[in-house]
């Protein structure tokens, strides 16, 4: 039994629902002017002698001027500030409608962008796969009436592709962003899931994966790192041969934050402009760990180079060894080796210097670049982010030396893959005499060997010496 109850309301005026027994309401309405009111349950309800009651009203809001984002407690921060992973809203509403999903109540932010049939789907329990190869519970819940997303590829030709993309831009996250997420990977024939992310036209894919997985639900977590511009993700699934499904579920985005604001700062950090505190060895590393780039401010004092503007700036190419370190954007030319994006911008078209393992190199040709003269004044420091992506690589070493071609002092190594992504180091300098950084990086057996360095600085500590070193 359905009752129709129609009314017609003045603003702010309440409608009050009686009814006896089990009951349903539903609320269908429509308003002038639907962005100036919202509806409201005014009470939760009660009981008394004319029934149960509810009262209902459409209530003004106060409009929200354009370019504004309401936090849904009255207040409201600017659009730039939704998804900037700071919060600002006083209910932090404001960094809840960003990546974050488990497909629970809906599908939040995230939107299938397919052309075709073969297209992504909120679904639960056993999908609709021809062989049920697809899910048969949801990550979330580990039960049937739990949802997740997938495609399925009877529904779409060989070749075809599923997107699904997330409609909230996200502002630039800090330098521990990773994204996690879930997935089920089944199937007879190559299914291909892969993550791209996107920003102002530009795609990379930063995570892929074709083999079957078998029945479960797998963890992923992609280290983003810090991505200084507005910046957006996407899931790309390609349908196979064979009959086979590919679902996500539990998307999240994890340590994107930045640091929170504090009264005083502990001993060994820095204040940020916002009143975070962040450590003294992140001032100056080309990463914008504060949240509004006050640690990357007053820099005159350290020597830095990301490779973008100045190309080398003081680092020169060493003439005593067989290869050249490179200036390079975007990926390099080789399959599963190499950055496929700088560290400074974390994008294709940001630079970074890099050793290229394919033809004609061999194993065991090194590069080497040697930094400015260095006087240590105690406690300089040398940063730097490497990317050691692949399954041949050689080395990457750094060495002090006080004379040139004399003997060299290794004081940071790493020989084997680390992953498709940047890594901070930070190398304590102890020598006391004038002294030089050699960048050393060597082929090894393959072709998947490729070795990038972005975003040197040396602390005040290490200030630059005014004559050369003695050649032996
Ligand atoms: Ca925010
Ligand atoms: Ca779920
Ligand atoms: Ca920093
Ligand atoms: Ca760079």
């Amino acid at each position: 039994v359905i009752n129709l109850i129609q009314f017609h309301k003045k603003e702010n005026e309440m409608f009050q629902v009686n009814t006896f027994g089990l009951f349903c309401l539903l609320v269908i309405f429509s308003i002038a002017c639907c962005d100036t009111h919202s509806i409201q349950i005014v009470n939760s309800g009660s009981t008394n002698t004319a029934g149960y009651n509810i009262n209902i009203a459409a209530m003004a809001t106060t409009p929200v001027p354009t370019g504004n984002f309401e936090c849904g407690d009255g207040t409201i921060v600017l659009n730039s500030q939704v998804c900037n992973f700071i919060k600002e809203c006083a209910n932090g509403h404001d960094e809840e409608v960003c990546a974050d999903c488990t497909f629970e109540q809906d599908q939040c932010r995230w939107l299938d962008q397919s052309f075709g049939s073969f297209a992504w789907k909120r679904g639960q329990g056993f999908t609709a796969s021809q062989n049920h190869s697809g899910p048969t519970v949801d990550h979330t819940t580990l039960t049937s009436p739990g949802y997740y997303m997938y495609v399925d590829s009877a529904t779409g030709t060989i070749w075809d592709k599923g997107i699904l993309e997330l409609q909230q831009i996200l502002q630039p996250s800090s330098s521990t962003c990773e994204l996690e997420f879930y997935y089920h990977l089944s199937g007879d024939d190559y299914q291909f899931l892969s993550v791209h992310l996107k920003e102002n036209g530009d795609s990379i894919d930063i995570w892929k994966q074709f083999e079957d997985q078998g029945d479960q639900w797998v963890r992923v977590l992609i280290p983003l790192g810090r991505i200084s511009r507005p910046w957006s993700i996407q899931f790309l699934a390609e349908s196979g041969f064979g009959d086979g499904n590919v679902a996500i579920d539990d998307v999240k985005l994890v340590g994107c934050q930045f640091p929170p604001q504090r009264p005083t700062c502990p001993d060994g950090y820095f204040r940020c402009q916002r009143g975070a505190c962040v450590q003294m060895n992140r001032v100056c590393d080309f990463s914008d760990d504060c949240g509004d780039n006050s640690d990357e401010i007053n820099c005159k004092s350290y020597t830095m180079c990301n490779f973008e503007e100045q190309a080398f700036c003081s680092w020169t190419q060493e003439l005593d060894n067989n290869l050249d370190w490179e200036l390079n954007d975007g990926p390099t030319m080789s399959f599963e080796t190499g950055p496929k994006r700088d560290h400074t911008l974390g994008l294709p078209s940001g630079h970074f210097i890099f050793l290229e393992s394919s033809y004609p190199a061999e194993q065991g040709d090194r590069a080497r670049v040697a930094s400015p003269v260095f006087n240590n004044s105690g406690g300089c420091e040398f940063r730097f982010f490497y990317h050691l992506y692949g399954e041949d690589i050689g080395a990457l070493n750094v060495y002090t030396r006080t004379t040139v071609g004399g003997s060299m002092n290794k004081v940071w190594s790493k020989d084997y893959e680390v992953g498709d992504f940047w890594v901070r180091a930070d190398v304590r300098l102890f020598v006391s005499e004038p002294f030089q950084v050699v960048l050393e990086a060597i082929v090894g057996k393959g072709h998947a060997g490729d070795i990038a360095v972005d975003d040197t600085s040396f602390t005040p500590e290490c200030s630059l010496g005014n004559v050369g070193l003695v050649t032996v």
